[in-house]
């Protein structure tokens, strides 16, 4: 099974994928993780990314279409796995939809979470005290500043995606607004009880 899950920054979209890795047994490919481990371990990528995503900018599609082809050629990709912030622009749909191709596979299913504006500052804000008062380190991106970038990258670079992949019938959208739980067994209710 091979999965998109789409929506604005702090939909949860991160929450839900490790729920359907624990469900399906199939890997989280969350492109901001990878940045952020990129930037962590200060690689040639790490340092190009750290500034761009600090702003809320979006990271090059040259740079992020070379990290997820490298990814799901891994061992663990075999039975499928679930894009988690990717695809984030036009770009890079086309570059997955190219590398998916490449290797004889198909994209199975998109899932767009679908949450109000002004609950997801509300999100980011929290997870960032929380971090915080558990002594954990806070996201540069997770304050109310920055978030209205992420935000504006959004919908000027991945909205446009919600058309896209509607054209191609294969959007299915779940209310993001209801509580975790919630979101996980509308999204369960879409998809096979197991992967093969
Ligand atoms: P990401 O790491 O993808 O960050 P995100 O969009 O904020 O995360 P997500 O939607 O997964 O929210 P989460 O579940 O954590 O990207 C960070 C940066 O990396 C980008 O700005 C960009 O610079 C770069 N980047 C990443 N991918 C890229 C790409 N493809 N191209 C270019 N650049 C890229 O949930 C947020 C909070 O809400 C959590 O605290 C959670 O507990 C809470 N929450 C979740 N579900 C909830 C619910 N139902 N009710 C209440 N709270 C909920």
């Amino acid at each position: 099974m091979r999965l998109i899950l789409l929506g604005p920054p702090g939909a949860g979209k991160g929450t839900q994928a490790q729920r359907l890795v624990s469900k399906y047994g199939i890997p989280q490919l969350s492109t901001g993780d990878m940045l952020r481990a990129a930037v962590a371990a200060q690689t040639p990528v790490g340092q190009k990314a750290k500034a761009v995503m600090d702003a809320g900018e979006l990271v090059s599609d040259a740079i992020v279409n070379a990290i997820v082809a490298e990814r799901i050629d891994q061992p663990d990709c075999a039975r499928g796995f679930i894009l988690d912030g990717y695809p984030r622009t036009l770009a890079q749909a086309d570059a997955v939809e190219t590398m998916l191709k490449e290797r004889g596979q198909k994209l199975d299913s998109v899932i767009e979470l679908v949450v109000d504006d002004g609950a997801l500052v509300g999100r980011i804000v929290r997870r960032a005290e929380e971090a915080k008062a558990a002594g954990q380190p806070v996201r540069k991106d997770d304050n109310p500043e920055v978030f209205e970038e992420r935000l504006r990258e959004y919908y000027k670079k991945t909205a446009p995606l919600i058309g896209y992949y509607h054209a191609k019938g294969m959007l299915r959208g779940v209310d993001g607004m209801a509580s975790m739980d919630e979101v996980t067994a509308q999204i369960e209710a879409l998809l096979p009880e197991t992967v093969g």
